[in-house]
């Protein structure tokens, strides 16, 4: 009888612990270390591919690492880099990117970047889609990304 009241208690407590633990992951991203500017994502078509960028910053005296991210967005989530062979461009998974202390990283176009690899539904400007950005430090910080069209080029202003 004690003994099944204890092995209910503690299935009880398992339960409430990690509860907790999948409630705690997720980082407001105003409250870490680790501040995430500006997210954004480039409109795509359901089963296409794109991207989510954003500006890393590191507010803390340690050096972090980003090595992954998640999203409900699409079927795969790979950090990416873009790299040059001869006059071709072409674009490569990365396992993680160093954010050093006091410092920012840019993910951008034809850069490194957040790929969104095959998307469940239509990306549509003005729309936001949710990620979740994994640091070793800093743990899995939430982003809500704003849809919206690539910059304009520089020379392209008016
Ligand atoms: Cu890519």
């Amino acid at each position: 009888m004690k003994y099944k009241i204890f092995v209910a208690a503690a299935i009880f407590f398992l339960l409430l612990t990690n509860l907790s633990i999948v409630y705690s992951q997720e980082i407001e991203n105003s409250k870490s270390k680790i501040q995430i500017h500006d997210p954004w994502i480039r409109p795509a078509a359901q089963g296409s591919n794109t991207a989510l960028f954003f500006v890393v910053e590191n507010k803390s005296d340690k050096p972090d690492t980003i090595y992954s991210a998640k999203s409900s967005l699409s079927e795969v989530v790979e950090i990416h880099e873009m790299f040059k062979k001869g006059d071709m461009m072409g674009m490569r998974q990365v396992e993680f990117v160093v954010v050093l202390p006091n410092s920012k990283v840019e993910f951008k176009p034809r850069d490194i970047h957040v790929m969104l690899i095959k998307t469940k539904k239509d990306l549509k400007i003005g729309d936001e889609g949710e990620a979740v950005l994994l640091f070793k430090n800093a743990g899995a910080i939430k982003v809500k990304a704003e849809i919206r069209d690539m910059p304009k080029m520089n020379g392209m202003k008016h």
